[in-house]
């Protein structure tokens, strides 16, 4: 009896539990404290001066199925609502809104706590939006996971009304096209808030690395800056962990304007995915300010490798959709950074996704070492779309709003022009172009465009990192269980594409996709079963992270999302896509141990 309690815990410790104790989020790495976001959207405060009204909260809603609340004047009139919605939120995360692919109105009443000029933000609105305040149009926005805002200049404190009309419908001139295999989630899905600013305020602010030693960093500050009144003599200073580094006394015209001016760190602390170590920035202009995160390092190619600070980096990542059974694309922050504890606790150093994230999964992926692999929603265009300069002024707009909203987060590693375009060579002029014009932006990240199954192209010979989306076991093929020979000719396959371009790196941007359905498993390794799954998601995880001419790859995909209406009888088990390596509730299937022991040991 004396030996039982010894036995127990012999027992427990010899048993199959997952060895990998739960991830737990370090502070940040940061020496200055940068403060609260009193709009609970970022990691940290983004301004000191500013007033700001958080417009998270219930909303007014009415669906206008025919389309007709323009025609009556919904934005003077409302309708009575149907219900309300919590914003920021979807419609189609609602049972009596499921499948609602449409236009929909909201209402609420904001009140300014000072007269003077509000500037109203949204950061994300799916898919058309058009606003009025008091009944007065302030403007539309076509695009979904991209910020806009709009300036009411001399406003009274007091109550208003705001009225959203958002239409999630999708043909195949929108950014994404109708049917991509994730759900457009109607609606004002990321966050709303108002600030009140002076005439003259801070619109953008970015602090990007220039060059850096042991002993010292050079940095580049890039503010635009806003004049509603008259040109202006204005201070302008930039402070870096709460020191000034640079003040000077600057004429602004009227209207927009870039200011640019370098500081310099000594004996900077490096972010590296190992050792995520950020900086605060502040910059003041006049009456306003801004707070931003940087973090000092590199980004670059030498011959096949992709080099993070000098180094050659191995990217062990997941591809992750804003996707969440309860809550649709529009996850609170606490379950934003639950993925991430599950990202962080897999091993993994990346993240892929197919449209820029919010800026809180940036500031997670920034804080926690997560290198983010960003992408704008061109998916799946045949030739005959890109072939439409219409398409084509979507790509770019969509473009230089990712890089403008995502370029001073030290995660970023490459910018991608799109996904999957299944004929590209016969649109090269159009990659050509679009790739020009990317290089015109930003040339201190790689520039890439993700192609389908493991072809060499010719619009290969126009990125700067080949970027393959491949599985070692087609889940397309008509076969149903895992074939040896199969594999071996895939990965003879993949290899031909570094034998016709060996001078450049490659990535594989999606490996491992198979449905699992999870909790079903069986003997002999069939499709469906979570085994089926997790060989294929372990065999591909080797291929990409053993071969030297490989920069590594991303799982195909983070957790089981829903797919588009059109696609529900297409191979899809009750409409999701269930490749995730963990399910829609974030439960693991069995592939995300297999990936954990692969990403695990190659750290
Ligand atoms: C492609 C595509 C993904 C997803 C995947 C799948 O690789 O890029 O978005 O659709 O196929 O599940 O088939």
């Amino acid at each position: 009896m004396r030996f039982l309690p010894l036995l127990f815990v012999m027992a427990l410790s010899a048993g199959e539990y997952p060895q990998i104790p739960p991830y737990v989020l370090p502070p940040s790495k940061m020496v200055w404290d940068d403060g609260q976001d009193a709009m609970a959207s970022r990691l940290f405060r983004t301004t000191s001066l500013r007033r700001q009204i958080n417009l998270a909260g219930w909303w007014d809603f009415a669906p206008d199925p025919k389309d007709t609340g323009e025609s009556g004047r919904f934005f003077e009139r409302f309708p009575k609502p149907e219900t309300s919605l919590w914003v920021p939120g979807t419609w189609n995360s609602q049972a009596r809104y499921w499948q609602y692919v449409g236009v929909g109105w909201y209402r609420r009443t904001l009140d300014l706590p000072e007269n003077g000029n509000a500037r109203i933000c949204f950061s994300g609105v799916f898919y058309r939006a058009k606003i009025w305040l008091d009944g007065a149009l302030l403007g539309e926005h076509e695009g979904s996971y991209l910020p806009f805002s709009f300036l009411v200049r001399d406003i009274n404190k007091g109550s208003h009304t705001l009225v959203v009309r958002a239409d999630n419908r999708l043909d195949d001139m929108t950014l994404p096209k109708r049917n991509v295999d994730w759900f457009p989630y109607g609606g004002i899905d990321r966050p709303v808030y108002v600030e009140m600013v002076p005439d003259l305020w801070v619109e953008r602010f970015q602090v990007t690395t220039v060059e850096f030693g042991a002993e010292q960093a050079r940095l580049a500050a890039s503010v635009v800056v806003r004049n509603a009144g008259r040109p202006v003599r204005e201070r302008i200073a930039l402070a870096i962990d709460g020191q000034e580094v640079h003040a000077e006394s600057r004429e602004i015209p009227a209207g927009a304007s870039t200011l640019q001016f370098e500081a310099v760190v000594r004996r900077p602390r490096i972010w590296s995915p190992e050792d995520p170590n950020l900086y605060s920035a502040r910059v003041s202009a006049g009456g306003d300010d801004q707070f931003t995160r940087f973090g000092i390092h590199s980004v670059g190619v030498d011959g096949s490798k992709i080099l993070w600070n000098g180094r050659p980096v191995k990217i062990r990542g997941v591809n992750r959709h804003e996707d969440h059974p309860e809550w649709g694309s529009a996850s609170p922050g606490y379950l934003v950074r639950q993925d991430v504890e599950i990202i962080k606790r897999l091993g993994a150093n990346a993240v892929r996704g197919h449209y820029p994230p919010t800026d809180l999964f940036l500031d997670y992926c920034d804080q926690n070492g997560l290198l983010f692999l960003d992408e704008i929603p061109s998916w799946q265009y045949r030739a005959e779309q890109l072939a439409s300069p219409a398409v084509q002024d979507k790509i770019r707009s969509s473009f230089r709003g990712m890089v403008e909203k995502d370029s001073g987060h030290a995660s970023i590693l490459t910018w991608s022009l799109g996904n999957e375009w299944p004929e590209p060579d016969k649109s090269y002029d159009v990659v050509k172009s679009l790739m020009e014009y990317a290089h015109s932006l930003d040339r201190s990240h790689p520039i890439t465009f993700v192609t389908g199954g493991p072809n060499p192209w010719r619009v290969h010979e126009l990125v700067d990192v080949i970027s393959v989306n491949w599985a070692q076991y087609q889940w397309y093929d008509p076969i149903t269980y895992l074939d040896e020979g199969e594999g071996e000719k895939s990965i003879a396959d993949v290899t031909r594409i570094h034998q016709r371009y060996p001078g450049k790196p490659v990535i594989l941007t999606e490996f491992g996709g198979a449905e699992a359905q999870a909790g079903w498993h069986n003997w002999g390794n069939v499709k469906w079963s979570e085994e089926y799954q997790s060989r294929n998601v372990e065999d591909s995880a080797r291929y990409a992270l053993d071969q030297d001419w490989l920069s590594g790859g991303c799982v195909w995909q983070f957790s089981d999302t829903r797919t588009a209406p059109e696609r529900i009888l297409s191979g899809r088990l009750h409409g999701w896509n269930t490749k995730g390596i963990v399910d829609a509730q974030r439960s693991p299937k069995l592939a995300y141990y297999r990936l954990q022991e692969v990403y695990q040991k190659r750290r």
